[in-house]
């Protein structure tokens, strides 16, 4: 495995960790490397660029981009790299993410955004669809993948919901 970060966790604000911790704290289960960056696609579009077009030389595998609001973060990235984006809608605004799960995946033909649920449990999920896609050439993490997945059937399957007689 590459020493450096497998997946960019990028976000338009820091305001957006709150929704985004939950993909670095599913990469961190399972143990895969990833690095957290604020990056803005109005406020720092410079940088932008440059963290899209460094992706793959820096051995980023995913990139998960949450944004908030208009939401063109995921969409500018994946513009700039053919690293895989996965997109998370954030509730910041009065529309609470409606605004931004249209911008995000309403992506015009030819530059995909996979993207996933408003808020934290698409955020989580990010984190594990990254895993996921990690895992198509990673037996060892694909085997905690499946291993996660049973803990938790078994906890629905131990679950006991109101009196019986
Ligand atoms: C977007 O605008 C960010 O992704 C954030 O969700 C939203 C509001 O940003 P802040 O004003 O909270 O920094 O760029």
């Amino acid at each position: 495995m590459s020493a450096g970060p497998l997946v960019g966790i990028v976000m338009g604000s820091r305001n957006d960790y709150a929704v985004m911790r939950s993909a670095a704290e599913m990469l961190t289960e399972f143990g895969v490397a990833h690095e957290v960056r604020v990056v803005s696609a109005h406020r720092t579009p410079d940088l932008l660029f440059e963290y899209a077009e460094t992706a793959i030389a820096r051995g980023l595998r995913v990139i998960i981009a949450g944004a908030g609001g208009a939401a063109h973060l995921p969409g500018m990235i994946a513009a700039k790299t053919v690293v895989p984006v996965l997109g998370v809608p954030i509730p910041a605004t009065a529309l609470q993410g409606m605004d931004s799960l249209l911008s995000i995946v309403q992506m015009p033909k030819g530059v995909p955004v996979g993207t996933l649920a408003i808020g934290s449990a698409g955020a989580a999920n990010a984190g594990l669809l990254a895993a996921e896609i990690l895992a198509t050439t990673d037996a060892a993490l694909q085997a905690k993948l499946v291993a996660w997945r049973a803990a938790r059937r078994d906890e629905v399957l131990a679950q006991v919901v109101g009196d019986e007689v």
